[in-house]
This record gives C-alpha cells, structure tokens and sequence, in this order.
C-alpha cells in the first residue's frame, strides 16, 4: 500500500501549547520505519503550512485564534485532498481542529469516487461545539460540527463541497459532553457510543456493527484518532485527559478490526503533546497503534468468512 505521512503542526486549536511537535515526535518514535517494516510504500510529504491569515473576529468573545485556524483548514483541506489521490494519507496532528480541514478534504475526494464517505470518531470528547456554542473557545472542540454541516461556519471557515452525512458518523470512547453538544447530538443522527457502551456491550460488538453499515454502503472510512481516547494512564502525553478511557487492548483491537475491515481510506493522529509525554510512550503508543491499523499483527489467523 502507498501511505503519505502529511505533518500537521497545529496547536492553537487547545487551550495549551504543545501539539506542534506532534509531528517531530511520530517521525522520531519511528512511524515511517513501522510501516515500512510491513511492505508499505511510505512517502513523508513533511509539514504543511498555513495559507496566508485573513483577519477573522466572531461575536463569541470566547473563540480565539479564528484566523489561524481557518488558514489551517483551507491548507489541509488540499493537503487531504492532493495527497489522497492514490495514498492512504495519515495525518501527524497537531490538536484536533486539524480534522476540520482533513475530512473536509477527503470528503471532497471520496466524493469522486461514488461511494458514500463515513467518519469513525475515537475521543474522550465529541467536539460538536459550533462558534456559537464553544465557552472554552478552543477549536479542537468544533471540527465535527464543521465537517457534517452545521450552521454557525458559513463566513468563516471554507465552504464545504461534501459535508458528511450524520448518519455516516459513530463516535467511541465518549466520556466528555458539555450541554450544548449533548443537545446538539440527541437530534442529530450521530451514532454516539460512550464508554459505558463500551463497558455493557464490549468494543468490538460496537465496532463490528459500525463496521457492517460502511460495508454495506460500499463506503470508504475516514478514522480519527485522538489521544484521548485513550486511557491517561497508558496515554498521558495529551491536554485533556479524562480518566477511564480505552485501555491497551481495546484500543488495539480497535485497529486490527479496522485493519481487517480494509474499508480505511485515511487516518488522523491528533492531540499527542509531546511536552506532557513520560519517555515518549504516549508517542510509541500511537505509532503502535497505527501499524495496528495498517496490518501490523502477532499471527496469522483465518478471517471470520474464510
Ligand atoms: N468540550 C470541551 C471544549 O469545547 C473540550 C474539548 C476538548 N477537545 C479535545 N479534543 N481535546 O477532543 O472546550
Ligand atoms: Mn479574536
Ligand atoms: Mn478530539
Ligand atoms: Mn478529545
């Protein structure tokens, strides 16, 4: 397989600095080797960088750093769409507003392919805050909101071409909903499984059935990974952990059924802080995850049809 490492160096989107060296710390704990250890093709296409800043002020006082975010999300919107022509791109986050601009762009690119788009969000948090609602004003809160269309967007960030359909979109891991977004996703048609789901039901049962509706809709699976998915014990290297996340195994399994899925078109990694990292094992984790995803496997073993 052809993969493009695309470096995503964004760290306004948090409410603290540090994420700008996400992409240096998944080049140094060995990404691009991992995969290539497994036959891939890998191709780092290096840091994109941010269109020139039109200045941008929205009337809630709360949203900082509009400008910047914007510019970011126009650049990796082409940076999705160019480098996803015949690659699977990963994205080295950089904080999660940089999935504004990552799916935006591969929607825009599954899009010409005629097969429907759908999106697997893995996070603590369901970042469905719009500029209206957010009362932190931190941008990685928002990237959902944008992508699958809701108002609120228009006359700042880039129109969409292909917003994803709610239906398209399952949330795993949630533990971290504030009121707003919570009213926002009961009318939404957003599968949201939280942790308890995950607890009652086990991951793969939730998984398995997210997986058989991509299926079959002949879709294509964009997957994006926050750290804080994870759980901080595990994970610690991200601004906002929340305790009682995914553990080792779950996470694990997590990616090697996406892997079998072969349905992944495209991958985020956001919101490792390399600053808060012990050792860069947040860093290795990810990277272990990720070849989890992209086929990285302990035995052989038959596919449940074969
Ligand atoms: N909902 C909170 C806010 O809007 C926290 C958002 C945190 N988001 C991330 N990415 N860390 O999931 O401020
Ligand atoms: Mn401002
Ligand atoms: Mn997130
Ligand atoms: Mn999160």
């Amino acid at each position: 397989m052809d993969i493009r490492l695309v470096g995503a160096p964004l760290q306004i989107g948090a409410g603290q600095l540090g994420c700008e060296m996400g992409p240096s710390a998944y080049r140094v704990a060995g990404l691009a080797h991992a995969l290539e250890e497994l036959g891939h093709r890998v191709v780092d296409t290096g840091n994109v960088t941010p269109a020139p800043l039109r200045e941008f002020c929205h009337p809630n006082p709360a949203v900082h750093h509009l400008s910047e975010t914007v510019a970011w999300t126009e650049a990796l919107t082409e940076a999705a769409y160019r480098e996803s022509a015949d690659a699977v791109p990963i994205f080295l986050g950089g904080d999660h507003a940089i999935s504004a601009g990552t799916v935006a762009g591969m929607a825009r690119r599954v899009a010409e392919t005629g097969r429907p788009f759908f999106v697997l969000w893995l996070d603590a948090h369901t970042d469905y805050h719009t500029l209206e609602t957010t009362r932190s004003g931190n941008l990685h809160g928002t990237p959902v909101a944008y992508f699958s269309g809701r108002d609120g967007f228009s006359g700042y960030f880039p129109p969409l071409s292909h917003a994803v359909p709610e239906e398209n979109i399952g949330m795993i891991g949630i533990r971290s909903v504030d009121p707003a977004e919570r009213a926002a996703l009961e009318k939404s048609g957003i599968t949201v499984h939280d942790m308890r789901s995950i607890d009652e039901h086990g991951v793969a049962v939730l998984l398995r059935e997210f997986l058989a509706r991509v299926q079959a809709a002949n879709g294509l699976l964009h997957v994006s990974l926050d750290v804080d998915f994870l759980e901080p014990s595990i994970a610690p290297a991200v601004g906002t952990t929340v305790p009682g996340g995914a553990t080792f195994r779950e996470a694990h399994l997590v990616m090697e059924m996406l892997h079998d899925s072969g349905l992944v078109c495209s991958l985020d990694l956001v919101e490792l802080n390399p600053f808060l990292d012990e050792r860069g094992r947040t860093a290795t984790l990810m990277v272990d995850l990720a070849t989890s995803l992209m086929g990285k496997r302990v035995m052989d073993r038959p596919t449940r049809a074969g």
